[in-house]
């Protein structure tokens, strides 16, 4: 893509109404523009970054086994007083009537919904287990949205739903999806702990929230430091094996870690005193087991191997895929702007021309971007007739982790520059050699994607 017919609204100066530092910079680099309160329109540079989260999460639940569905964002009252939730929910709920004066709703989460497919066309044990899981709009009518995406109104989540025959079954789903979070959460850069948590208006009795630390986080938290040690990697795991994934489950949740709704300040004072933390924390995700809380109201049920109807037995699964670009800006930045994971970035390269308009720095360049694109490597060209300094911070605000500059004196001894955002390191090398260094640089990256 070239700056030149890009559509990249950088602000200059430092909005006004954004109090942390992600919702500034989202804002700066012209990622989003605020619609209404808690509202937003995704401008180019932003739905790339959300896009690429997007895939990060459905390569992880395909890789377990989970099955993508789509489900509408606007639900019938009706199914929502079968479960009995439709009066709890509260002012939460955004309220819709149609023309013909029918309760309609906004949907906020999807367990009755997801369990209404059940039960339409899932009959026999047989069928099970099984994942759906979706990508789709939420909308929560909160007392106070702010901080831009991380607590919006309107907002993208990964729902996913687990139906199963008996409890353990179940318990399974829960770990294979504490699983599948672990390396989502570091395929985008971030350390996500899991924190034993309160269910809330979901419901149940097995919850874990998954939290990225940061001073501007909302939640207060409790842990052991020995945690931030923990990292899942590229381990290979069986998914369908329930040992393998309780062993990752307790491996990652033995130690005490808890948001303040579960904290037990008799239990932490037991960890040794140089490694209890106090800090903040942003929830990326929570799962939940909730046993037969909707399937038995709403007569979700299977013939078991005994001919008897059971109710199946459920649990819910969220990713906050729209809060974590705020997360990971938190997690991920300098004074100057935005830096980020490679996993992530909205391209993989930018380029600098610092001489436009020049027939070698020109063709350099565009002979770059075309042998960075073979190698699956996407690239910001910027080809504007523009100063160096403003290209340079342009690209340090938008945060791309690689940028090439190339100038007319350089090149005439055949030497670009090679610049880490992260370090702010600059190495000389031949254009051949930045290729293959960048290549051989994302090639982890790419080897982690997956095609279900
Ligand atoms: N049905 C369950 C799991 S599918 C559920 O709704 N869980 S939740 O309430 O915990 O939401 C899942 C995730 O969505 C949260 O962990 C959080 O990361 C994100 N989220 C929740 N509310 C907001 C909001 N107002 N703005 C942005 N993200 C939000």
């Amino acid at each position: 893509m070239r700056v030149s017919r890009y559509f990249l609204p950088v602000l200059r100066e430092n909005p006004a109404e954004a109090q942390i530092v992600s919702h500034r910079l989202m804002l700066r680099a012209g990622m989003i523009k605020q619609q209404s309160a808690g509202i937003y329109s995704w401008l180019p540079l932003g739905l790339r970054v959300l896009r690429r989260i997007e895939e990060i999460v459905h390569e992880e639940q395909q890789r377990a086994g989970h099955i993508p569905v789509l489900m509408p964002t606007i639900q019938s009252a009706d199914l929502w007083r079968e479960s009995g939730r439709y009066d709890d929910y509260g002012e939460e709920m955004l309220r819709i009537t149609d023309r013909h004066k029918r309760d309609m709703l906004f949907g906020p989460t999807n367990e009755e919904m997801i369990t209404d497919i059940f039960r339409a066309h899932v009959n026999s044990y047989k069928d099970l287990p099984l994942t759906l899981y979706q990508i789709q709009w939420k909308f929560r009518d909160e007392i106070r949205p702010r901080f831009g995406v991380m607590r919006g109104r309107e907002f993208l989540m990964k729902d996913g739903y687990n139906f199963d025959l008996t409890k353990d079954d179940a318990l399974h789903a829960y770990n294979r999806h504490l699983v599948t979070y672990l390396r989502t959460y570091e395929r985008m850069g971030l350390q996500a702990i899991p924190m034993r948590a309160d269910s809330g208006p979901i419901g149940g009795e097995d919850t874990h929230e998954f939290l990225v630390l940061a001073d501007t986080g909302e939640s207060e938290v409790f842990y052991d430091s020995e945690l931030t040690q923990l990292t899942f990697g590229d381990r290979e795991i069986d998914y369908d094996d329930p040992a393998a994934c309780r062993a990752v489950l307790e491996e990652f949740t033995s130690r005490y870690a808890r948001t303040d709704e579960t904290h037990d300040p008799d239990e932490f004072a037991r960890i040794p005193e140089a490694r209890r933390r106090q800090a903040r924390g942003i929830e990326v995700g929570q799962i939940f087991y909730f046993g037969t809380k909707y399937s038995e109201p709403m007569g979700a049920t299977v013939v078991g191997p005994d001919g008897q109807r059971v109710p199946v037995h459920m649990g819910s699964h969220g990713i906050g895929v729209s809060r974590l670009l705020g997360a990971i800006i938190e997690a991920s930045h300098d004074e100057r702007g935005i830096i980020w994971p490679e996993g992530v970035t909205p391209f993989h390269v930018g380029l600098v021309n610092l001489k436009q308009g020049d027939s070698s720095t020109d063709s350099a360049c565009d002979a770059i971007e075309r042998e960075l694109q073979a190698r699956g490597m996407t690239v910001l060209y910027d080809d504007r007739d523009e100063r160096a300094g403003a290209k340079f911070a342009t690209m340090d605000l938008i945060g791309l982790p690689w940028r090439i500059t190339v100038g007319p004196r350089g090149l005439a001894a055949n030497k670009i520059e090679l610049t880490s955002r992260r370090s702010g390191q600059t190495v000389e090398m031949a254009p051949q050699e930045a290729i293959a260094h960048l290549a051989e640089l994302y090639e982890p990256v790419f080897a982690r994607s997956f095609r279900g």
